[in-house]
């Protein structure tokens, strides 16, 4: 983890693997709801040491949030279910796991990676959405 680096991940519609009610569980709107869930989205990564700066980018929203391990800070969910919350991300193994304080309880999410695929697990109440990325190019 010590290195720099850039990473691009693609998630293609039907990879996103969604135990019913996470978008619900935001309170998000039906028609939101149904754009959102057939989404393609791609995730790009960037790590220098302990700083990440990552985008999540699609056709219809784009999400960017930057954090620095172990460094809580509050987040601005804009875009998406627009809350604030206090955000503290560590390392858990190999394993980024984030935690998400606010007006929903358990929220947060997981990644990590297994081969050439990007795992993204998003938890909100007792519901969970498992995304896979496949990776798409690597620049250091
Ligand atoms: C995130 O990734 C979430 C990134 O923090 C967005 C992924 C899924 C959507 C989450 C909640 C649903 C809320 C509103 C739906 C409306 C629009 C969806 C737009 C999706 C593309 C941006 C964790 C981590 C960030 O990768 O570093």
């Amino acid at each position: 983890h010590k290195y720099a680096c850039r990473l691009q991940w693609t998630l293609g519609a039907g990879e996103q693997r969604q135990l019913r009610g996470g978008h619900e569980g935001l309170d998000i709107d039906f028609a939101t709801r149904k754009i959102a869930s057939h989404l393609h989205q791609t995730k790009v990564i960037v790590q220098n040491g302990d700083k990440f700066e990552t985008k999540t980018l699609s056709t219809f929203r784009n999400y960017e949030v930057n954090f620095t391990i172990g460094e809580e800070f509050e987040e601005q969910t804009k875009g998406l279910d627009n809350r604030k919350v206090k955000t503290l991300v560590v390392w858990d193994g190999d394993k980024l796991v984030c935690v998400q304080k606010g007006e929903k309880d358990n929220r947060g999410w997981k990644h990590w990676i297994e081969g050439d695929m990007l795992h993204l697990e998003i938890t909100v109440l007792d519901k969970v959405c498992h995304q896979v990325f496949k990776k798409a190019s690597e620049i250091r």
